[in-house]
């Protein structure tokens, strides 16, 4: 949990240092953001296998704001959030190609 928050921080904000985290940052940049994206939005109901969400817009993927369910991957990342919540919200593409949720994370 710590390290994810770490790395949000880091690729949305740039306000943790590198020092900060004393580990190398996973995501690796912009070059791979085809795999992996960040945006935030507010987390309406958590359902079994997906989320509904309305998030902000994902320039790096061409998605608008919007509200939607948005799949959970395998092993999803959000005991830390509740329906209700403003949270960051990290996704991947899933093994079908579309993108799913890989975490969420309380965004105050
Ligand atoms: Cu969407």
């Amino acid at each position: 949990m710590r390290k994810l928050l770490l790395s949000l921080a880091f690729s949305t904000a740039l306000a943790a240092s590198a020092a900060a985290s004393g580990t190398s940052h996973e995501h690796g940049g912009h070059a791979n953001m085809a795999e992996g994206v960040h945006t935030t939005g507010e987390l309406h109901a958590i359902g079994e296998n997906s989320v509904n969400v309305s998030h902000d817009p994902i320039p790096d993927i061409g998605w608008p704001a919007m509200r939607m369910d948005l799949p959970l991957l395998e092993g999803a990342d959000i005991d830390g959030v509740a329906e209700g919540d403003k949270v960051m919200i990290m996704l991947e593409m899933g093994p079908d190609g579309s993108y799913g949720v890989r975490a969420l994370e309380k965004a105050e």
